[in-house]
């Protein structure tokens, strides 16, 4: 038996991505309620007013020009603004998770519906409320939430008047955000992570920053910096308010392999574990930063502001768990080919070992208990895979049922890695499986790229019933739930 019978079986969500009411009960805007939505082949846009009151687009992770102001404009469709109605959907989906026999729900709580600006002295009361009524519910069910406190959702105001997290500034703002849950919740939250996919700033710069320079990963890791100093000083806050809080940190997970058995790829595949996947991971686990650190900064001549009290702060800051998200592997090699991947945030030389999923993401379980025995060996905290999944094009058939057994044969090749590596001593404590109930894709904006057990009738327009039904994978993840992982 890999699984105990205290294992955290459930699914994750994301508050900008389910909840949808982008602008009811006072919530103020996020970057996202300023992106559109895109495909695999199309980006998603940033939209604003420039200088002289004209529109204006620029590709999602872009800078607007100098002086514009992001807008909502006429012309576009914003797929988070309502997501997937979560806000006037909650009690009817968390009765279906608890129907699948949920222990844990992982959620995040909009820093923008708790404060509208984010540089405000006190919350927002009706965005207080209402994560206090959704953890009830989940307490009603007797499923434990897990709580994301910063999903990529920064308030939109903090970005404009302050330059977002490249200023010190955000460091306050952010500890006043998380201090505030951690009150509010007492008693109703044991389980936070402090960052989502932490690592991706500057992951996303080592795989796709060909053309970025110096000036790119100065900023980088200068907001990195900024918020690993934050994500310490609320690890400390959380344990104060309650020495029971497990709080983790989140990081992107992708097993790095070398392309061939050149030597230099090995030691290339081996820098880039360092650099998207260690980095961040030594930080918020070992409380400093790691020796390779500086070889790091200096190639691109980083100067990090890092006063002594931040050290102070990492160093009793360190997390009580790691946690990651995973769905592929990817490759580095120095070696020339012209099979390549394509897809969306995928990067690199294909492997021909594995197949692909229809946004180019490698299928890889074994990646899977490779990243698990790696991590668990380097920090020896509890692991939890509290991101997983295929997303796919379901069909929403006459009769109300989805066969997605693709799905079903994802899961159940990753569940069985999970095993075979808690049977290698691994303590592997929680799995919640991405979008169990289907979502705006962050990286798309696609509503069809889907990833639930729950389907949601919505389609990329906004049009639909946002009707839920159970697919065929809701039915069984019930059943590997209530057999602990054995009946797969
Ligand atoms: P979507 C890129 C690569 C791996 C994971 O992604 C990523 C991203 C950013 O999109 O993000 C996580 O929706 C993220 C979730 C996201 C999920 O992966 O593009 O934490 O918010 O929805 C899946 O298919």
């Amino acid at each position: 038996m890999s699984f105990q019978d205290n294992f955290l079986w459930g699914g994750a969500i994301a508050a900008n991505q389910a909840e949808g009411a982008w602008n009811v009960d006072g919530r103020g805007p996020a970057k996202t309620d300023v992106t559109t939505g895109g495909s695999v082949k199309e980006p998603r846009y940033v939209t604003f007013i420039d200088k002289d009151g004209k529109p204006g687009k620029v590709i999602n992770g872009q800078p607007i020009p100098e002086g514009a102001k992001y807008a909502v404009l006429d012309d576009y469709y914003y797929p988070n603004h309502d997501g997937v109605d979560f806000y006037h959907h909650y009690k009817e989906d968390i009765a279906l998770l608890a129907e699948m026999g949920f222990k844990m729900f992982r959620l995040s709580i909009s820093w923008s519906r708790l404060y509208p600006h984010g540089d405000e002295e006190t919350p927002n009361p009706k965005g207080v409320e209402f994560y206090r009524s959704v953890f009830l519910e989940c307490k009603k069910h007797a499923i434990e939430p897990l709580v994301t406190i910063w999903h990529f959702d920064t308030p939109l105001y903090l970005e404009e008047h302050y330059g977002g997290w490249n200023n010190r500034q955000l460091i306050d703002f952010y500890v006043r955000f998380a201090t505030t849950c951690f009150k509010e919740y007492q008693g109703l939250v044991k389980y936070w992570l402090t960052f989502n996919e932490i690592n991706n700033t500057i992951m996303m710069l080592n795989l796709f920053g060909n053309h970025a320079g110096d000036k790119e990963h100065q900023q980088g890791y200068q907001q990195l910096h900024y918020q690993f100093v934050a994500s310490a000083k609320a690890v400390q806050i959380g344990h104060e308010i309650d020495p029971n809080n497990m709080i983790g940190c989140m990081i992107c997970g992708i097993t790095f392999y070398p392309g061939t058995c050149d030597p230099k790829d090995i030691m290339v595949n081996r820098h880039m574990w360092e650099k998207s996947i260690f980095y961040c991971g030594d930080v918020q686990c070992k409380g400093k930063y790691p020796t390779f650190a500086k070889r790091l900064w200096n190639e691109h001549h980083v100067q990090l502001d890092i006063t002594e009290q931040d050290l102070e702060d990492l160093k009793h800051g360190c997390v009580d768990m790691y946690t990651f998200s995973y769905y592929m592997s990817s490759i580095e090699t120095t070696h020339e080919t012209d099979d390549m991947v394509s897809g969306n945030f995928a990067a690199g030389a294909r492997n021909p070992y594995l197949t692909y999923s229809d946004w180019g993401w490698a299928q890889d379980p074994l990646g899977l208990r490779y990243y698990l025995e790696m991590i668990y060996d380097r920090y020896e905290k509890p692991l939890m895979v509290v991101e997983n999944g295929l997303g796919a094009y379901d069909t929403l058939e006459e009769d109300g049922s989805i066969h997605d057994d693709y799905r079903i044969d994802y899961l159940r090749d990753h569940i069985k890695e999970m095993g075979k590596a808690i049977d290698n001593g691994v303590n592997l404590i929680g799995y919640t499986t991405w979008g169990c109930i289907d979502l705006v894709s962050a990286g798309t904006g696609e509503m069809r790229k889907r990833y639930g057990f729950i389907y949601v009738d919505k389609d990329d327009q906004g049009h639909g019933t946002y009707n839920r039904y159970r697919k065929d994978s809701f039915y069984w993840y019930k059943k590997v739930i209530e057999s602990h992982g054995e009946d797969l």
